[in-house]
């Protein structure tokens, strides 16, 4: 079977690219979002995320005819959900909006459809997608029900694009695949196969779902150990940077980089599924979890003991004559996303507990969120100039001159390691 048409369901950081790329390949592609901002700027064909080359993707694919965007589902050969997965409080996932896009798609859907869950899951969500669309649609028979006899064929296919370098991932990257069965798998290679240079490699739906979550869990238990080396080091007054540089040159060692904590939509919150799902089991991803979670309160732990000692040694000042300046609130370097950025929080509540200035410099931001009740966003020189302790909390490249600036080690709190490199 060849795809035609396909449907977008969340036309957010994976769905836009994902339903660029389909329209660039020329098929004929519908976008599902409830923002009617959303919808009015793609097909303006314009974008409303920050993505390199996505924007004259996106240019071309509308004004050529392949790519519109709409709040109303159509009928489709296949339909892609892509819509967030985030937590509630007490970390349990949260999939109210995968529950509503298949309410949404559900009334167009015909023999021989082919839906595809994109969104990070939990394990058994691409079932329970199944189950949800068999209550919306008891005329036609689902995968759960009858096995590859049936009429709508379900399968899960995580996205695992790094943010900055989407498009060419989104092409390049291997592609899990799991179906609920077999042909469901082999359907949805055909789809992908439609752009995926990658393999995409079939599994089924429960270890294609563990899959994603394993890559991020991997990556935040990696940055855990490298955050709690950093804690350690300082104690025992150990570069932490030159100490990881120095282990990574064994053949078989590669630890991550320590940082101010871990941000972002994906790291941050993936794990959880995981112990959500087996609490008693996933003792070291909660544990991970932990300790990048307490990175920021040990930053600003950092910065208070410096403040004390500023004043100590300065005896006729007081507090509120300290500036302190914070460079990067970003979740990573280069970006102007502020995401559960730890480094964002960091600042955010140095400026409530601090009485004199907050200087913020972020060379990617116009202004600051308004979460921020104080401080003040002010260009590199002007806070290289006149603040008396610096927090470097990201490594965007416009700091790489902090590293010449002349600025007294001691006023310094380096998270990243900037001036190490
Ligand atoms: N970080 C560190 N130290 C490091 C690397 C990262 O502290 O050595 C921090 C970053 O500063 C940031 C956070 O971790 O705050 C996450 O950044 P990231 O670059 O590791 O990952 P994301 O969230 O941008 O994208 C991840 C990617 N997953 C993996 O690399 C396993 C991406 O491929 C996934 O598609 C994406 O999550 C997702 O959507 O799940």
């Amino acid at each position: 079977m060849s795809f035609d048409s396909v449907s977008v369901v969340g036309l957010g950081y994976i769905g836009l690219p994902t339903a660029a790329m389909f329209a660039s390949r020329k098929v004929s592609v519908t976008g599902i979002d409830v923002s009617e901002k959303v919808i009015n700027t793609i097909n303006d064909g314009k974008i409303h995320i920050v993505e390199p080359d996505l924007d004259i993707i996106v240019h071309a694919t509308v004004s050529e005819g392949y790519l519109k965007a709409q709040d109303t589902p159509e009928p489709s050969d296949a339909f892609l959900i892509a819509v967030p997965t985030p937590f509630k409080g007490d970390h349990e996932p949260d999939l109210s909006y995968i529950r509503s896009a298949c309410e949404t798609i559900a009334p167009v859907l015909k023999r021989g459809d082919l839906i595809i869950l994109e969104s990070t899951s939990p394990v058994g969500a691409t079932e329970q997608v199944s189950h949800w669309l068999a209550e919306y649609r008891t005329d036609l028979s689902f995968p759960h029900q009858i096995g590859e006899e049936t009429d709508i064929f379900v399968a899960h296919c995580p996205e695992r694009v790094l943010p900055g370098q989407v498009v060419r991932e989104l092409v390049e990257n291997d592609r899990v695949i799991g179906g609920l069965t077999p042909k469901c798998s082999e359907k949805a290679v055909e789809l992908y196969k439609v752009f995926v240079q990658g393999d995409c490699i079939v599994t089924n739906a429960r270890t294609a779902e563990m899959a994603k979550l394993t890559e991020n869990s991997f990556r935040d238990v990696n940055i855990a150990f490298a955050n709690e080396l950093s804690i350690i080091c300082d104690k025992l007054d150990i570069d932490v940077w030159e100490l990881i540089s120095l282990a990574n040159r064994h053949p078989r060692v590669n630890i991550l980089q320590p940082g101010p904590g871990v941000g972002g939509h994906c790291i941050a919150v993936d794990p959880w599924f995981i112990v959500s799902k087996t609490p008693s089991e996933a003792k070291l991803i909660k544990m991970a979890r932990d300790i990048n979670d307490y990175k920021p309160d040990w930053v600003i732990e950092k910065v208070k003991s410096k403040v004390a000692d500023h004043l100590s040694n300065n005896p006729d000042i007081s507090i509120k004559d300290i500036s302190i300046a914070c460079y990067g609130i970003t979740f990573k370097p280069d970006i102007d996303d502020l995401r559960e950025s730890p480094s964002l929080d960091i600042a955010r509540e140095l400026t409530d507990w601090h009485k004199g200035d907050v200087l913020i410099v972020e060379p990617n931001i116009k202004e600051l969120p308004s979460s921020f009740k104080g401080g003040t966003l002010v260009s590199q020189e002007e806070a290289v100039k006149t603040a008396d302790i610096h927090l470097i909390l990201v490594d965007h490249k416009e700091f790489d001159m902090l590293a010449s600036s002349q600025i007294p080690i001691s006023k310094i709190i380096d998270t990243k390691g900037l001036l190490n490199q």
